[in-house]
């Protein structure tokens, strides 16, 4: 017999109407320096194949728990606001009451919040760049200004930036004229407990993959050195218990890529994560 070659994450079921779903968002369209995060979701996919369904970590395996995999949004390039109309349509058809989301380019998380910020007590915002500009390339729907616009839909104090070590100093300054809580790379190294209690209150996790180190995640749409180990990450992921996650601009089309694994077995954690 021969075999219909559909890829879903960790050998998911697709498209059932369960409690918890992974959906792709491949837009990429606010990409500003290295583009190519449309493949994000299929690489992440192509990359759990490599790897084992169950987590050491949690001593569980994501099979156990009800999670399906819709696929993609079907994304209109170039159209923000037509693609966030697309996810708002996939949100009523899935029906889930949890979300893994996988971009695309971090502009993604503006569309999910947009849909979903009235179940969201506390986002947090994991990026090497805070994403805090008003706009960005003259654009208020951008990949630069996804903190900003959360903020806005939910409330500056119910916004936390972690791991950032990069920005422009107007927007560094507008982090601390707005009340936002921000603890850099540098914070973070110095105190890493400081995430303990973060997680504990998040419901919504927004992880940029560039807030890793380029040596354990180059394939990134704005690398930035001097990151974070994923293993400090990973200690903390006890503690959390979100509604909503996403993973974004992973970026490259090379099929074997350090950075679409790390992805991978990260979206496994997480759905382990949400389910328990
Ligand atoms: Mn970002």
């Amino acid at each position: 017999m021969p075999i219909l070659n559909h890829v879903t994450l960790f050998g998911l079921p697709a498209a059932k109407n369960l409690d918890i779903a992974v959906l792709g968002i491949p837009f990429d369209s606010t990409q500003s320096a290295f583009v190519g995060s449309r493949h994000g979701p299929l690489l992440i996919r192509l990359a759990s194949k490599t790897l084992n369904e169950f987590s050491l970590f949690f001593k569980r395996s994501v099979s156990e728990f009800p999670i399906s995999d819709w696929g993609d949004v079907e994304v209109i390039h170039g159209g923000f606001l037509e693609t966030m109309q697309k996810v708002r349509e996939a949100l009523g058809t899935i029906g889930a009451k949890k979300y893994l989301f996988l971009g695309g380019d971090h502009s993604i998380t503006i569309m999910t919040l947009q849909h979903l910020h009235n179940q969201v007590k506390m986002y947090v915002h994991i990026d090497a760049d805070p994403d805090f500009e008003d706009t960005y390339q003259e654009l208020k729907y951008s990949h630069g200004c996804t903190l900003r616009r959360a903020g806005e839909l939910l409330g500056y104090d119910r916004v936390v930036l972690l791991g950032y070590r990069t920005g422009i100093p107007e927007e560094l300054k507008a982090l601390e004229e707005f009340g936002v809580e921000a603890y850099s790379t540098y914070d973070i190294l110095e105190n890493e407990a400081v995430l303990k209690d973060i997680f504990k209150k998040a419901d919504y996790i927004s992880l940029d993959l560039d807030v890793f180190d380029p040596a354990y995640a180059p394939d990134v749409g704005t690398p930035e050195p001097f990151g974070l180990p994923p293993n400090l990450l990973l200690r903390y992921l006890k503690y959390l218990r979100p509604k909503f996650a996403d993973i974004v601009e992973l970026t490259g089309g090379e099929l074997r890529s350090t950075t679409a694994t790390l992805a991978a077995a990260i979206a496994r954690e997480l759905l382990i994560a949400m389910s328990t």
